[in-house]
């Protein structure tokens, strides 16, 4: 174990190196069996000393965040993810909802304050809705919000499922949802990329290759992506390596990724059936190992209002750089998946504490990693 550790830390000497984008400063690749090496140390100090020395090659001493919420149009689906505590079967279910155009306009107009930069779009695979009322509603919300924020939308599984509804391309999709305003991609959907776990909690939606697929393209249009990777359910470490370094070989050919996204899997209120989600070591170990594994994706994200505020300020210290934004109390995902946030909204003074309580400077960003302000 001693000799992975030493060996990434003799950084100008090895064979094999990845010399950053932002500095000179040259790290060693890692190979999946290191990586996996590294997983099963319990050596968190150095893990953590390792990832920090990334992170602070990439990102300084910043936690990046943003002024943004999110809009969530429907929880309806026709996906039966097991691990899934938002969706409803239909429209009348307890607890389901499916908002008008009017009633999404109206909604965001009223989250809306001048200095938000970014709503965040994510929502389900409705049965009905068809991709003029995904065109409409990016219509309505680039009318009534102002240049200024930045429209972050859709799944690469909702895109998927638009595209093949409508029987276009995904090109021409994406084409048509850039040419409305939309200007990045969520990380959603990705789950985990291992068929062997997909067949069992989400054996019908887009599969890895073809969320990969999507991906590759809209980099190549232009568009900017976040990848995310579900942890905590039924893979293995050795998946989770496998999915991240099928992220770092499509980030070799598009650099289109801005950030990756390790979602902790939150068990109440649905059908997955797992009693215990992963401890903190296994948590702040993840963060570590994407850190250091995903070389070439400038930001590991901590995302707030799923790993609860505490955790996330513990990931600062084991790679994650951005901590996602204020949010003001706009997503039920995790709240009803049995998150601690249940009306997550954090103050520009909180993320300030937050970031500060663990040595570093809070910076607001735009959406894409412009800096607006610091301290
Ligand atoms: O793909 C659903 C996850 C994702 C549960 O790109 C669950 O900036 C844990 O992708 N326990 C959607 N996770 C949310 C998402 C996202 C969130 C924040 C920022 C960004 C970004 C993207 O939520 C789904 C799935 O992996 N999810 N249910 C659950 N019970």
């Amino acid at each position: 174990m001693y000799c992975v550790f030493f060996c990434l830390f003799e950084y100008n000497t090895l064979p094999r190196e990845y010399m950053s984008t932002q500095t000179d400063i040259r790290f060693k690749r890692v190979t999946g069996e290191e990586a996996l090496e590294l997983y099963q140390s319990n050596d968190l100090n150095s893990l953590s000393e390792l990832a920090l020395k990334i992170r602070r090659e990439k990102n300084g001493n910043y936690v990046w965040y943003n002024k943004n919420f999110h809009l969530e149009p429907s929880n309806v689906c026709i996906h039966r993810c097991k691990f899934c505590s938002y969706r409803r079967e239909q429209d009348n279910a307890p607890g389901a909802w499916n908002m008008t155009l009017e009633e999404a306009t109206d909604y965001c107009i009223d989250k809306y304050k001048p200095d938000i930069t970014e709503i965040h779009i994510v929502g389900s695979v409705h049965p009905l809705r068809d991709i003029n009322y995904y065109y409409n509603l990016i219509e309505h919300i680039r009318r009534n919000l102002p240049e200024t924020v930045t429209i972050k939308a859709f799944t690469a599984v909702e895109l998927d499922d638009m595209a093949k509804k409508a029987s276009i391309p995904i090109e021409e999709l994406l084409i048509q949802l850039q040419n409305r305003g939309v200007k990045i991609l969520p990380g959603g959907g990705a789950e985990i990329f291992s068929q062997r776990v997909r067949k069992i909690i989400c054996p019908d939606k887009a599969d890895a290759t073809r969320w990969l697929q999507i991906h590759e393209k809209a980099h190549k249009l232009g568009f900017r992506t976040n990848s995310t990777m579900l942890f905590g359910q039924l893979e293995t470490r050795e998946e989770r390596i496998e999915h991240m370094i099928m992220l770092r070989d499509l980030q070799d050919k598009t650099g289109g990724f801005d950030a990756f996204i390790p979602l902790l899997y939150k068990k109440a209120n649905n059908n997955l059936g797992i009693n215990k989600e992963a401890d903190i070591t296994e948590i702040l170990k993840t963060f570590a190992i994407s850190r250091i594994v995903l070389d070439n994706i400038p930001h590991i994200k901590a995302y707030w209002p799923m790993l609860g505020k505490e955790t996330s300020q513990l990931t600062l210290l084991y790679g994650a750089d951005d901590i996602d934004g204020t949010i003001n109390d706009s997503t039920k995902i995790y709240s009803m998946a049995g998150s601690r946030e249940q009306n997550p909204s954090l103050t520009v003074d909180e993320i300030e504490k937050l970031a500060g309580e663990c040595g570093f400077n809070a910076v607001e960003r735009d959406s894409f990693y412009n800096i607006i302000s610091k301290k």
